[in-house]
């Protein structure tokens, strides 16, 4: 295809995402590598929503979901994980060196030391404890609905970086990265912390292959962010490559997975976010969401990153 390599990231902290990315497929390599320097980079921010700085669950405990894909259906997953900076990695070696898919809690992060991977300490980032102590005064132990704040002003920390904010509320920046190298091939990935405050042991769908990120190198990719929970219930990403498959275009393999998603509880639906991003095999792009507000971030070979937002059902 002409358009490529590239690089597709779910927001304008995509921009970070796709710097990790981008120096890679510059230079001709793996989607793969590409996609799990993403992660890297987002990781290492300081923010609500990736990596060990985000919001802890309603314990007070950060635990991470990641996952990642290549271009010949291998996979690897790792969920509720603590005290490791790159789950994407980690995600990454239990495919690569184990012959399992999928890891969650204690195991994944046995596997992680195993892997020589360091264990971090823990402790709460100063934001993530003020948004928690903020979260502990009303308690509400019962899931967040995640709406799009697009009132509340983040507080930044770095250029892009999805953030807490000043009234201690979540928003919802999970980092999907979906690459095409200069040989035609595709690679994706999907790490987060999750829902902020969630029940302990709660798992989303990023790290869900065929809900949170799906590859299929000979038809496309897709990966997403949002309330976990509703993308699971129509296996978002791996619907979306199949729509691709039957002839849609991105953005209408998008779209329409948002409506079945909209079809289930038309009224409910007004009250939480989904946003799908997805990539063809022949470098086409697209979205869609479910609410305004979603944006996702593109480099392609002029290596320019440039944020588009999505169209929406509402
Ligand atoms: C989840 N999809 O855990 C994630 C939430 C998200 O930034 O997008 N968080 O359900």
């Amino acid at each position: 295809a002409a358009n490529m390599p590239l690089v597709i990231s779910t927001w304008d902290s995509g921009q970070i995402a796709n710097g990790g990315a981008w120096p890679i497929l510059e230079k001709g390599g793996k989607a793969l590598d590409a996609v799990e320097q993403a992660a890297i980079a987002m990781e290492n921010e300081i923010n609500c929503c990736v990596g060990l700085g985000g919001n802890p669950d309603r314990d007070g405990r950060v635990t991470l979901d990641a996952c990642i894909m290549d271009d010949k259906f291998n996979c690897g997953s790792v969920a509720f994980v603590e005290r490791v900076k790159h789950p994407a990695t980690l995600a990454r070696k239990l495919m690569e060196n184990t012959p399992h898919v999928f890891m969650a809690g204690e195991g994944a992060q046995q596997f992680a030391v195993a892997s020589g991977m360091k264990l971090e300490s823990g402790e709460l980032s100063p934001d993530a404890e003020k948004a928690y102590k903020e979260w502990l005064k009303k308690a509400e132990y019962k899931p967040i609905i995640n709406i799009e704040h697009q009132q509340s002003k983040p507080k930044g920390h770095g250029p892009f970086a999805p953030s807490h904010f000043d009234d201690g509320s979540v928003n919802h920046d999970t980092m999907g990265t979906l690459a095409l190298d200069s040989s035609g091939n595709l690679s994706g990935m999907c790490t987060t912390s999750g829902m902020g405050f969630k029940m302990r042991g709660r798992i989303g769908d990023s790290p869900i292959i065929g809900s949170g990120l799906y590859v299929d190198n000979e038809v496309g990719a897709a990966t997403g962010s949002g309330q976990g929970e509703e993308v699971i219930r129509v296996c978002g990403t791996h619907t979306i490559v199949e729509l691709m498959r039957n002839g849609a275009s991105p953005t209408e393999a998008c779209k329409k997975t948002i409506e079945r998603i909209v079809k289930i509880n038309p009224e409910k639906a007004k009250s939480f976010q989904v946003g799908f991003i997805a990539i063809a095999k022949n470098g086409e792009v697209g979205a869609y969401s479910l609410q305004k507000g979603f944006n996702y971030t593109v480099t392609d070979k002029s290596g320019k990153a440039k944020v588009i937002n999505a169209k929406s059902h509402f």
